[in-house]
């Protein structure tokens, strides 16, 4: 690829990486907050400058569109660009950058060539792919691909109480768009894990994707005063949480090293006053393993000893709300195409599993989807410190780009 457009890329991954850039060189942009807005606006301003038409859907996911021919499918192309809090400034913006950038350099060839390609093209950013402030995960590809109602996600609201429609009326970011029916999808993304960077392998082609299960939980107990009640009638919320919490983390006890992921990432306690025993605590657990038969084994334990810690902590424990994805292959023909565009660029390459939920693992279901990743130093992510190099995200790039050609004539077909 011509050098000028690899500059290009960093420069413009910079200036992307500006937009809630934090102290610790990372970034904060928690989906509709201020810092969203600006590099959706950025994006949107980039699009335009580089002839793509700019629609907006009715749940913010931000399209830009490149018609060669009026009336036929688009395949579709991109990521995310909000972050978790303090996080790293990869997770997603590099996949929706190197969208942009492959498919600016995949028209302008058709152009130059005066060839027409079967599809149209048209590059997301999803909006909400994180959950951290609106939960669940991966909201904007979930909407679109019907996983979740749109009204059900408007109404949806962050620990303020701030919901979904207002605070994406508040960036103007609520659209009426309809994307035409898309042929197939494709998104490039860090590993955010460490397999690639310990093998020192620059192209992940994912082949499957582990499953999770999410749930939001309430720790029910009785607000007391922290000196005068007898410990004998206490039923302490954020006692019956510490345990619960103790309980998800020591399931992975009971299976083989690395086969189940468990977490409580979320906690928010109920009155939190220095003298007042807590009513309640809602925290969040998040599940992950390669197959739901380890999953679903793994719930079974954990109710086993809900019950357990219920008794010990006259407390009531409540499941309010799940969010699951069950593991899932990707398109054979959509991994090869990965393979071979590594090969034909001499980088190297393995088939990986996704641990992590991408706006993929949606739109999967219901298209011919291809996810490629590439390194995480030391697998770092949803932190400051996250760090792919300039080099791996180039050779991503390139890479995707060759993708993006061949789908846009109907590889995935
Ligand atoms: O939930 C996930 O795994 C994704 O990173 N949002
Ligand atoms: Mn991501
Ligand atoms: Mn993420």
């Amino acid at each position: 690829m011509p050098e000028d457009s690899h500059e290009t890329f960093l420069a413009d991954f910079a200036l992307m990486s500006t937009f809630g850039a934090t102290a610790g060189g990372g970034v904060e942009r928690q989906a509709a907050t201020p810092e969203d807005g600006q590099v959706r606006a950025w994006l949107t301003d980039l699009f335009r400058k580089s002839g793509f038409e700019v629609h907006l859907d009715g749940i913010g996911n931000l399209y830009g569109l490149i018609e060669f021919s009026p009336g036929a499918d688009y395949v579709l192309f991109g990521s995310h660009l909000d972050s978790q809090p303090m996080a790293g400034k990869y997770d997603g913006a590099y996949g929706v950058l190197a969208a942009f950038h492959a498919v600016v350099r995949v028209a302008e060839a058709h152009r130059a060539a005066g060839t027409m390609p079967k599809y149209n093209l048209a590059v997301v950013d999803w909006f909400n792919e994180e959950g951290s402030r609106f939960k669940p995960s991966m909201m904007g590809s979930a909407v679109y691909s019907g996983k979740l109602s749109i009204d059900e996600a408007l109404s949806i609201s962050d620990s303020g109480g701030v919901s979904v429609r207002d605070a994406l009326t508040a960036l103007d970011a609520v659209g009426d768009f309809t994307l035409p029916p898309i042929a197939g999808y494709a998104e490039i993304h860090i590993e955010q894990g460490p397999s690639m960077d310990d093998s020192g392998v620059k192209i992940g082609a994912v082949a499957a994707t582990w499953c999770a299960y999410k749930y939001e939980v309430a720790v029910q107990g009785e607000q007391g005063h922290t000196g005068s009640m007898r410990m004998a009638s206490r039923k302490d919320a954020l006692l019956g949480a510490a345990h619960l919490i103790t309980a998800v983390n020591e399931l992975v006890d009971d299976f083989e090293q690395e086969t189940l992921h468990t977490t409580v990432s979320e906690l928010y306690v109920l009155p939190n006053s220095p003298v007042t025993i807590a009513r309640e605590v809602r925290l969040h657990i998040d599940m992950r393993a390669e197959n739901t038969e380890i999953l679903d084994r793994a719930l079974a334990l954990l109710l086993a000893k809900i019950e357990l810690l219920e008794q010990r902590t006259r407390t009531a424990v409540q499941f309010l709300a799940s969010n699951t994805w069950r593991s899932g292959t990707f398109v054979e023909a959509g991994v090869k195409l990965v393979e071979d565009a590594a090969d034909e660029l001499g980088h190297s390459h393995a088939r990986v599993k996704t641990l992590a939920g991408h706006d993929a693992t949606n739109i999967k279901d219901l298209v011919p989807t291809v996810l490629v990743f590439v390194p995480s130093i030391d697998g770092i992510s949803h932190n400051e410190r996250e760090l792919t190099s300039d080099i791996d995200m180039l050779a991503g790039v390139d890479v995707f780009e060759r993708i993006v050609h061949a789908i846009v004539t109907g590889a995935l077909d």
